[in-house]
């Protein structure tokens, strides 16, 4: 039988992927199965150095008992354990401090999106306070370790209440903690349904389907509405179950490319849905992101604000890309699952869309698919 709608090209990526999938499991059961000799001799000298370190032990234990001297008899348990206590801690946390620094070239470029921009905010925020009580408690609890480790004839003085303190605590404590929580009701609630058209706002709505191991994108056509979809529509090449009987589902639109196109300024509502397993949609420099869960449709909406065009010139990298990428491990060549995303004007959008061909195409008759049939 003929394929009825001409998007081939998706099955295409889908089949290669999914041979792709197979080509990694069947090289991994091929590594598992083979005789690696490098590592086996690299665990026979671990299994060495386990046995020299309890023989070694076990050997100051021996003479010990016989020779009734202990060298470790005038030791300070106590004052040991606190010094290995302060050098775990303080390295932990210098640590801790050096990786912030040390990684920040890897941190996000600012946020492409308009709802991004408090989220970033807030996250500033959260983390300007909390790391340096982070630090500060840290530094207190080491300090507390040492003062009064045992063996030491300094003892905490002991309150048996002390109801001003506790409340001032309380206080302290809570202000903070309902900023945090009520921004974040407000913030957090952007990217979902917290954001509405302005009067000269322009929207669109798309629909970003997941499967193992691709994305698929769909866009409305002239109606500018997303057509009904079912699952059991599903099949041969209605790969996202179509409802061809409904208007607004012939015109819409499913480009072959891997990428997302998305218009600068305009309000985009992404639907998002799941043809197998759970993926996660993850637009990290829009500072959004959804899961895709079968049989549920999720939604999240987002305005971008930089093309990029302008976020290229804004980092000076001529080949930065805004990237969507699958954000839940889903399986084999869930590596596979990401796709470019293009911010570009209004115009430009309507040009490349016009460009692409809607997802239905009638079906010809019989006399004229028995003429044609060579050139479909
Ligand atoms: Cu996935």
């Amino acid at each position: 039988m003929k394929p009825m709608w001409g998007y081939s090209l998706w099955a295409q990526i889908g089949s290669a992927a999914r041979a792709r999938a197979e080509e990694l499991a069947l090289q991994q059961a091929m590594e598992a199965s083979s005789f690696d000799l490098s590592s086996f001799l690299w665990k026979l000298v671990w299994l060495e150095v386990v046995l020299i370190v309890f023989l070694s032990i076990r050997m100051v234990q021996v003479v010990v008992r016989a020779t009734g001297y202990d060298p470790f008899a005038q030791w300070d348990r106590d004052k040991a354990n606190m010094r290995i206590w302060m050098l775990i801690g303080l390295s932990g946390i210098l640590m801790a401090i050096w990786s912030a620094f040390h990684y920040a070239d890897l941190y996000l470029p600012e946020s492409a999106s308009a709802h991004g921009v408090h989220i970033d905010r807030l996250r500033n925020f959260t983390v300007g306070f909390t790391f340096p009580a982070f630090v500060l408690v840290h530094l207190l609890l080491f300090y507390m370790i040492w003062r009064y480790y045992n063996g030491r004839s300094l003892a905490a003085t002991y309150q048996e209440t002390n109801h001003s303190l506790e409340k001032a605590s309380l206080v302290a404590i809570s202000i903070p903690v309902f900023i945090i929580a009520g921004w974040g009701i407000y913030v957090w609630n952007l990217p979902i349904h917290g954001q509405s058209p302005t009067s000269e706002q322009r929207t669109l709505q798309i629909e970003v389907v997941a499967e193992q191991f691709q994305w698929r994108v769909r866009y409305p056509g002239a109606d500018g509405k997303l057509g009904r979809y079912h699952y059991k529509l599903i099949g041969g090449e209605n790969v996202l179950g179509l409802d061809f009987t409904d208007p607004e589902a012939q015109d819409d639109i499913l480009p072959s490319l891997k990428e997302i196109h998305l218009p600068v300024g305009a309000l985009v509502t992404i639907q998002v849905r799941s043809k197998d397993v759970l993926h996660s949609l993850f637009l990290p420099h829009f500072r959004t992101h959804i899961y895709a869960v079968p049989g549920q449709r999720n939604q999240v909406m987002l305005v971008p604000t930089i093309t990029t065009k302008e976020m290229r010139k804004k980092l000076r990298n001529p080949n930065f890309d805004y990237e969507l990428a699958c954000n839940q491990l889903c399986g084999g060549a869930h590596y596979n699952m990401r796709m470019k995303v293009i911010v570009e004007t209004w115009e430009e959008y309507q040009k490349w869309l016009s460009t692409q061909k809607p997802a239905y195409t009638p079906q010809p008759s019989i006399t004229k698919a028995s003429t044609n049939s060579k050139t479909i």
